[in-house]
């Protein structure tokens, strides 16, 4: 598994910065959704699982986050995203935890897909069976 990281442009000017995303473009599929997680307590860890179909870009557009991405047969812990013009490309059947949130940290997510808890592989042992075939 290799880690893949997007850079965007920053657009800045004296008035400050701007970052403009274009799926298909700087983004490699459509997005169907966005979500942010923000106001996440101090020591918590979130994410726990996988997704069947589903790629996603995670973007920390304040503050900063630690990810853990896991492809069943490679771990990769720390990996870091603490600027809005990067993002972490995460694929799908990618198992991730998300943690050491700082206290203003948002965590922007663009997803290929619509919700669908069913897309969801919540248990580890389960995600390595699948993967395993
Ligand atoms: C992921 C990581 C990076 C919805 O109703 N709609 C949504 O689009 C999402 C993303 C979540 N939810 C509900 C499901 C749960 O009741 O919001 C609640 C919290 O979701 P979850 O516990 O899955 O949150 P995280 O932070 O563990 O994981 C999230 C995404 O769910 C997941 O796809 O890859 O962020």
């Amino acid at each position: 598994m290799k880690i893949k990281f997007i850079d965007f442009n920053i657009l800045g000017d004296e008035r400050g910065s701007l970052i403009a995303i274009e799926e298909l473009k700087d983004i490699p599929f459509e997005i169907k959704r966005v979500y942010y997680i923000f106001g996440t307590k101090q020591n918590v860890r979130r994410g726990f699982h996988a997704h069947k179909d589903l790629q996603q870009i995670a973007i920390c557009v304040s503050g900063s986050c630690k990810f853990l991405l896991d492809s069943g047969k490679k771990r990769v812990d720390n990996i870091v995203l603490d600027t809005p013009n990067k993002g972490l490309f995460i694929d799908k059947m990618i198992w991730r935890e998300m943690y050491d949130f700082s206290e203003d940290c948002v965590l922007l997510v663009l997803a290929s897909e619509y919700y669908d808890e069913s897309d969801y592989i919540r248990d580890y042992d389960k995600f390595l069976s699948v993967v395993d075939g």
